[in-house]
């Protein structure tokens, strides 16, 4: 790792060794719902893992690349990184404090899940710890925000590099998401599990969590879109095709990410109905970046494919370079959203939601959505990072482009089969789907024998990507790295122009919140509570 690139490596190497720890339980998750006897195996071990599995994935493994990223990005397209010093600092406290929560997770301490809904109850240490964890994320922030603008006052009158207009899109969706999780956190969780209050509501503290739970899935998304804006383009060899539409996609990120998370509460009593719809309209508005991207990427690709010879309607796809894994891990990401969007698309609408909320087709969704195009943009950048970040070639390069495609067909597999035994009823996080013998079970259970294959296919591609990580990273001779280089676009970036106007549209954004949920928390807060002990069934 050469020593200008210490920083992002270190949050790389953690994201990568949680990514690692994860696929193992996911694989014995997968396994145990199938009904395959697994030694020393209980309830209590099932829900750990699903614990540890999500919390390492979803918050750890996401939290330290989407850092590590930024790092590189900024310090590449700006020239520099300010306070150096304060990012370490932030480092160690994310590192601290996901240490400490999945080590209670592990002691089966803090069997809460992913998404910690009370009343179930952690030991004090697993909140503290996710506290920690966006306490150096938020220094993540603050350093990104501040070479932006130490660039800024050299470079007045001119557009912030793209990739830096995304990254810090990620920052403000971020600072605005985990206000609502601190509120819930230090607020509420805190103060309960270390015996200071009785009792919570669940309704208060799950409406807080969702405030922060939907700009979440932004918060991983704007990333892996900042990869396919500026680097997809120019590995395979086109033109960015509108670098003004890739700023308007990423302000509406910030605009609609999160007065929309009642779409995650469309069964919790306590919300008015009239909310509800609120949140759904802009659900459906924040469609519209993503269908814009579909439209942008899809024709920065045709541009590569025409300049490199191709003359007929879809013979340019054939001229992509799919043999770079770094190619092929990005646009099988992007393939999937296709059909995670439209996912998306029918959980957002309440009636449809009825039938599929808690059910398998959710484990569905979001192993499309953050579980392969998020996670296999980010192994596909890694692709891309290695050979940059250490001077040493990809190897062994078979591997790494055989990798993608074992993730995609893993992934067909197991979340096709979860969406189908979802609209069966197959519940979400279930231990024992056999129900006793129950007639409607025996339906969906050959169904989980084919998520179990496809979860063994995606373990033998995590660790088809885990080998080529160490013997790249760790093996082979020193060479010059390779240049870090950004798509270009079609027509030459303007002066800052509207979209640029991040601070405004960050007040803009702020204004959405409180009115999205200004009143219904108020609304909850003064009817008359009825609070809930802690509970700790497993
Ligand atoms: Fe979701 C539940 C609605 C996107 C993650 N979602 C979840 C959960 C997670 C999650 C983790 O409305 C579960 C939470 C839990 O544990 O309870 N989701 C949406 C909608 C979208 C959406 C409307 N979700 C995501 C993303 C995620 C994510 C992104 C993570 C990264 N989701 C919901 C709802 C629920 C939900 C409800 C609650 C369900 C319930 O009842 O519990 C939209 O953002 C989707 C927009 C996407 C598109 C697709 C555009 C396509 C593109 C690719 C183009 C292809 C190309 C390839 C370019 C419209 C951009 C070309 C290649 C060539 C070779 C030519
Ligand atoms: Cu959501």
């Amino acid at each position: 790792m050469s020593g200008r690139h210490r920083l992002a490596g270190a949050h790389l190497a953690v994201a990568i060794t949680a990514f690692a720890l994860a696929a193992c339980l996911g694989l014995l998750q997968a396994l145990s719902i199938a009904g395959i006897e697994l030694p020393e195996w209980s309830e209590d071990l099932f829900y750990l893992s699903v614990t540890a599995h999500g919390v390492l994935m979803a918050l750890v493994f996401t939290t330290f690349f989407i850092m590590g990223l930024g790092y590189v990005l900024a310090r590449e397209s700006l020239g520099r990184l300010a306070g150096e010093r304060a990012a370490w600092v932030g480092f160690w406290v994310a590192l601290v404090g996901s240490g400490a929560a999945a080590w209670v997770i592990l002691r089966g301490d803090a069997t809460v899940l992913y998404t910690f809904y009370p009343p179930l109850q952690a030991h004090p240490a697993f909140y503290i710890g996710a506290t920690l964890l966006v306490v150096g994320s938020w220094i993540w922030g603050a350093v990104l925000l501040a070479s932006y603008r130490s660039w800024r006052r050299e470079h007045r009158g001119e557009a912030v590099p793209l990739p830096v207009h995304g990254m810090l899109a990620a920052v403000i969706v971020w600072y605005l998401a985990t206000a609502g999780l601190a509120a819930e956190v230090v607020g509420m969780l805190i103060p309960w599990s270390l015996g200071l209050v009785a009792t919570i509501d669940p309704v208060v503290a799950r409406t807080y969590f969702w405030w922060f739970g939907h700009p979440l899935t932004y918060f991983w998304l704007i990333p892996a879109y900042v990869v396919w804006y500026t680097v997809l383009p120019q590995v395979a060899g086109g033109r960015l095709f509108s670098d003004p539409l890739a700023r308007m996609v990423f302000v509406l990120f910030i605009l609609f990410s999160t007065p929309v998370g009642f779409h995650h509460q469309f069964t919790d009593p306590g919300i008015e109905a009239g909310w509800k719809l609120a949140h759904t309209f802009s659900t459906y508005a924040i469609l519209y970046p993503s269908l814009v991207t579909a439209f942008t990427i899809v024709a920065s690709l045709e541009v590569a494919g025409r300049l490199g010879g191709a003359r007929g309607l879809f013979d340019w796809i054939g001229r992509l370079p799919w043999r770079d894994p770094f190619f092929s891990a990005v646009t099988l990401a992007m393939l999937t959203f296709t059909v995670g969007g439209f996912g998306g698309a029918i959980n957002a609408a309440y009636a449809m939601n009825a039938m599929v909320h808690n059910t398998a087709w959710i484990q569905g969704h979001f192993h499309l959505t953050v579980g392969t195009t998020v996670a296999l943009s980010f192994m596909g950048a890694t692709y891309w990072l290695l050979p940059r970040l250490t001077g040493r070639p990809l190897r062994p390069l078979a591997l790494a482009r055989l990798q993608p495609w074992g993730w995609i067909l893993g992934m067909a597999l197991f979340s096709g089969s979860n969406h189908v035994a979802g609209l069966m009823g197959l519940p979400r996080r279930i231990y024992d789907v056999s129900y006793f013998g129950a007639e409607q079970a025996s339906r969906w259970i050959p169904l989980t024998k084919v998520a179990a294959l496809g979860a063994v296919i995606l373990f033998a591609s995590a660790f088809a990507f885990l080998v080529v990580v160490v013997v790249s990273a760790w093996t082979g001779r020193r060479g010059e790295a390779p240049a870090f280089e950004f798509a270009r676009p079609l027509a030459p970036v303007a002066g800052p122009g509207i979209w640029d106007r991040l601070g405004l549209w960050t007040l803009v954004a702020a204004v959405l919140v409180a009115l999205a949920y200004g009143y219904p928390l108020l609304h909850l807060l003064a009817q008359e509570r009825f609070g809930s002990p802690g509970v700790s069934p497993f």
